[in-house]
C-alpha cells in the first residue's frame, strides 16, 4: 500500500497559521486572480497555471458527490481500528481503493465526478493532452485534525515524484481559512526544486520572505484546486481540533507516465467527446480492482453535464 504522507510544519514560536492569518488577513485573499469559473477559457487557466503554479477552479464539483464521500469516509474510519491506517490524533492518510464499506468506496464518485466535469478540460489543457493517466497510488484520501503548525512548505517534486506534473485538491467540506485545516500555497510558483533545511521542507524563513504571495484559499464545497509539482504549498493548521476530509488525485499525460507508476491506474481518453475510463490494471499487489469497476461504474451512472461555456 503507498500511502503518501508529507510534510508538516512543527509548531513554530516565531509564527504559526494562526499569528499569519491575525497579523496579514491579507493572505485570505486571492491577490493574483488565480480562482477560475465554468466562464473562464481554459487557456485562460492554463496560462495562470503556467505562470503562478496553482488555480482554484470554483464551483467545480457537484457538491452532494462530496458530502457523500466525506460520509462515507467518515463511517469507514469510524469502523477501522486505530492502528489500521497512518492514523494519530492529527489524522489519517489512505489510498483511495482501501476506504470501502463493503462494495461501496468512498471516493470513486468523487474521481468519476472530476473526469465528468469542466476540471477535466483543465488537466486536458495543463497536459496538453486528451490520453492521461490517473496515478492512483499517488492519490490520497485524507482525514486531518486541526492542529496549531509553524509555517513550512514543500514541493510534490521532491516529496511525491518529480515526474508528476500535478495535483488536483479536492476538499469534501468547505475550507474556512481560520476554522479548518485546509491548503494553502506560495505564488508564483519556484522555478526549481528548493533546498530543503529539514524533512523535506522548505522552512519558515521561505514562507515569511514570500508573504506577499501567500495564499490560503476559501474553498467553497464544491470548488478545487490544481498545484504543479514546482509549486510550494503546506497543510495549515489553527488549532481548533476540526475535523477535515479532502481527496488528491494525481494525473499525468500517458506517454510519458513511468511504467512503474501505473499499478494501479485509470486510463482516461475521449470517446464521443466525452472524458471516459477507458482501460484499469491493478495486480495482485495492489487490489484496486473492486476500486477501479466501482469507479467505472459511477462515471457510467453520472449525468453527462452541460458542455462549459464558449466550448
Ligand atoms: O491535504 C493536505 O493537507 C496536504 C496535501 C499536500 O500537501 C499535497 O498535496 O502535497
Amino acid at each position: 500500500m503507498t500511502v503518501l504522507t508529507f510534510p508538516t510544519a512543527r509548531p513554530n514560536l516565531q509564527m504559526n497559521y494562526t499569528t499569519l492569518l491575525e497579523r496579514h488577513p491579507e493572505v485570505a485573499l486571492d491577490r493574483h486572480s488565480l480562482s477560475f469559473s465554468d466562464k473562464s477559457a481554459v487557456a485562460e487557466i492554463g496560462r495562470a497555471y503556467a505562470l503562478f503554479g496553482a488555480v482554484l477552479l470554483e464551483q467545480a464539483l457537484p457538491p452532494a458527490v462530496l458530502s457523500a464521500s466525506a460520509c462515507a469516509f467518515r463511517q469507514y474510519l469510524q469502523a477501522q481500528a486505530p492502528s489500521a491506517a497512518t492514523s494519530d490524533a492529527r489524522g489519517s492518510w489512505h489510498s483511495p481503493w482501501l476506504v470501502r464499506q463493503g462494495d461501496h468506496f468512498a471516493m470513486a464518485g468523487v474521481l468519476a465526478a472530476v473526469v465528468r466535469s469542466w476540471i477535466w478540460d483543465v488537466v486536458e489543457e495543463m497536459c496538453q493532452s486528451a490520453q492521461i493517466v490517473l496515478l492512483l497510488k499517488f492519490c490520497t484520501a485524507r482525514h486531518n485534525v486541526d492542529d496549531t503548525l509553524g509555517l513550512g512548505g514543500h514541493q510534490d517534486a521532491k516529496v511525491v515524484d518529480a515526474s508528476v506534473p500535478l495535483s488536483l485538491w479536492i476538499p469534501l467540506q468547505e475550507i474556512v481559512p481560520g476554522r479548518c485545516s485546509g491548503l494553502g500555497f506560495v505564488v508564483p510558483r519556484a522555478e526549481r526544486v528548493l533546498p530543503t533545511p529539514s524533512h523535506d521542507d522548505v522552512g519558515a524563513d521561505y514562507l515569511l520572505r514570500e508573504l506577499g504571495n501567500l495564499w490560503l484559499p476559501h474553498y467553497a464545497l464544491g470548488d478545487a484546486t490544481i498545484h504543479s509539482n514546482l509549486s510550494v504549498h503546506f497543510t495549515t493548521g489553527f488549532g481548533t481540533r476540526t475535523d477535515r476530509y479532502s481527496f488528491e488525485v494525481r494525473a499525468m499525460p500517458r506517454a510519458s507516465a513511468p511504467a512503474h507508476h501505473l499499478d494501479p491506474v485509470l486510463y482516461v481518453a475521449r470517446r464521443n467527446g466525452l472524458p471516459t475510463f477507458v482501460e484499469a490494471y491493478s495486480s495482485i499487489a495492489k487490489p484496486a480492482d473492486g476500486f477501479l469497476r466501482a469507479t467505472q461504474s459511477a462515471l457510467a451512472a453520472m449525468p453527462i453535464g452541460q458542455k462549459r461555456a464558449g466550448s
